[in-house]
């Protein structure tokens, strides 16, 4: 007997159209050859392959289960979108990624009608699908709106602003929270030890989904009990997250990567859904990709690299870099004055404050990505009598530019800012 040619489930999708032809099993083979589709490419052009990897599943069953591009699908900062192109009509220039002439390593507006909006800043992805929400409520012609936010990218002021007017408004919303336990660096803060410990606590969503699905229909005194049955069943309080007390229904932990739970999960979510949900997804960043799973920073960004070895090509000019004198520098300074503090907004490695932060760790303070509070914090420093170097990339500082007006440059405090990559990038 001759072996059946294998025939790629993937060369049959072009548009997400034809996900939903897919059989659950054949989803699971597509989403397989999608993550190597991904590593291929990516080795061809370099770019944002961990933050890619880690949502692949996601990819599939979000476009498997919702009717994009009618229903509105939103990628926080936008960088994880690679398979999100390859299914949506852009896997022929799949290998043009931040070339010239060639697809954004985002999301872009001009681009495709599957990007219904831009990105390539954090954070900013809560807001934008409530948008779409609201539009749909005024009577535009839009359907669900679904934001899918990273767990370092929720670490940012406006995810929070944008939550607590969701929750206000309470209308129909999705917000799949992406959680890696990564953002650039492992993330740092309240919210994230907060988030381990909801992603420890139950791994039973569908059955949480279920009893809930249940205890909605029940009149009021057996509803109570299902309830209680719930808890028992997940771990979980009624209301226990913070989430819930922001007027979200929250699902979860789920696992981001079996597709038969996401599609579970998201199907029956889309099915009763009358106000915002958050779908609490754990997932691996590099996920699938040995060299990517077992690096520092789980391959974030890559230049163009031998996928059987996960060797990269290097890239570092001869010229000492900005990053590292200024790092070397900085902790040179603060070896002979107390005052000195490094500042980054999640990102120690890419500022060089991670040499600083190596040698003392004690000063240098991690915030997350949050940009605004770096600086004012830098600010109330500054006003207590320390020496605060505030170290955030040109582009992003843009977030803090009313903070560095009003609360440093009009109170004429002593706060550094070290402001890298202004210039073209790229190789
Ligand atoms: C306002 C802003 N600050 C910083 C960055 C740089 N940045 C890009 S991705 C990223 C980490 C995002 O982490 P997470 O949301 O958890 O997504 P993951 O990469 O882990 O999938 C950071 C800090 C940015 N894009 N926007």
């Amino acid at each position: 007997m001759t072996d059946r040619p294998h025939t790629p489930v993937l060369d049959r999708v072009t548009y997400p159209a034809d996900l939903r032809r897919l059989t659950d099993h054949e989803l699971k083979q597509c989403a397989d050859e999608l993550r190597a589709e991904t590593i291929s490419a990516v080795s061809e052009t370099g770019g944002h392959l961990g933050s890619s990897l880690g949502v692949v599943e996601l990819t599939v069953a979000i476009h498997a289960v919702f009717n994009t591009p009618y229903d509105k699908l939103v990628w926080d900062v936008g960088h994880q979108c690679y398979p999100h192109k390859i299914v949506t009509g852009r896997r022929d220039r799949i290998r043009t990624l931040r070339q010239k002439d060639g697809l954004s390593g985002f999301t872009k507006r001009s681009e495709s009608d599957y990007d219904p909006f831009g990105a390539a800043h954090s954070s900013t992805s809560i807001s934008a699908a409530l948008g779409f929400a609201m539009a749909r409520e005024m009577g535009q012609a839009t359907g669900d709106a679904i934001a899918v936010i990273g767990d370092g990218s929720i670490s940012a002021g406006m995810a929070y602003e944008a939550l607590n007017n969701a929750g206000h408004i309470g209308r129909r919303l999705f917000v799949i929270l992406n959680d890696n336990d990564m953002s650039i660096a492992p993330p740092t803060g309240a919210m994230s030890s907060y988030l381990a410990g909801l992603a420890k606590n139950s791994p039973l969503a569908a059955l949480k989904d279920i009893a809930d699905g249940v205890a909605a229909h029940l009149p009021e005194p057996l509803r109570q009990g299902a309830e209680r049955a719930r808890e028992l069943v997940t771990g979980h309080q009624k209301s226990a997250t913070l989430f819930e007390h922001l007027g979200f229904t929250y699902i979860g932990p789920v696992d981001g990567h079996n597709m038969a739970e996401l599609l579970n999960v998201l199907r029956s979510a889309k099915a009763r859904a009358t106000g915002p949900v958050l779908i609490h997804a754990v997932t691996v960043k590099g996920k699938g990709y040995a060299p990517a799973e077992l690096s520092d920073d789980c391959y974030h960004g890559v230049n163009k690299f031998d996928v059987a070895t996960g060797v990269q090509k290097k890239s570092t000019p001869n010229a000492p870099a900005y990053t590292n004198v200024f790092g070397e520098c900085l902790k040179r300074h603060a070896e002979g004055d107390s005052r000195i503090v490094g500042i980054t907004a999640a990102m120690p490695g890419g500022t060089g404050l991670n040499i600083l932060q190596k040698a003392m760790p004690g000063r240098v303070f991690d915030v997350g990505i949050a940009e605004q509070h770096a600086v004012t914090f830098a600010a109330g420093m500054a006003a207590g009598g320390m020496r605060p170097f505030c170290a955030i990339y040109s582009s992003f500082l843009q977030r803090g530019y009313d903070q560095v007006v009003h609360d440093v440059a009009l109170q004429n405090l002593p706060v550094r800012f070290m402001i890298d990559r202004a210039g073209l990038v790229g190789a």
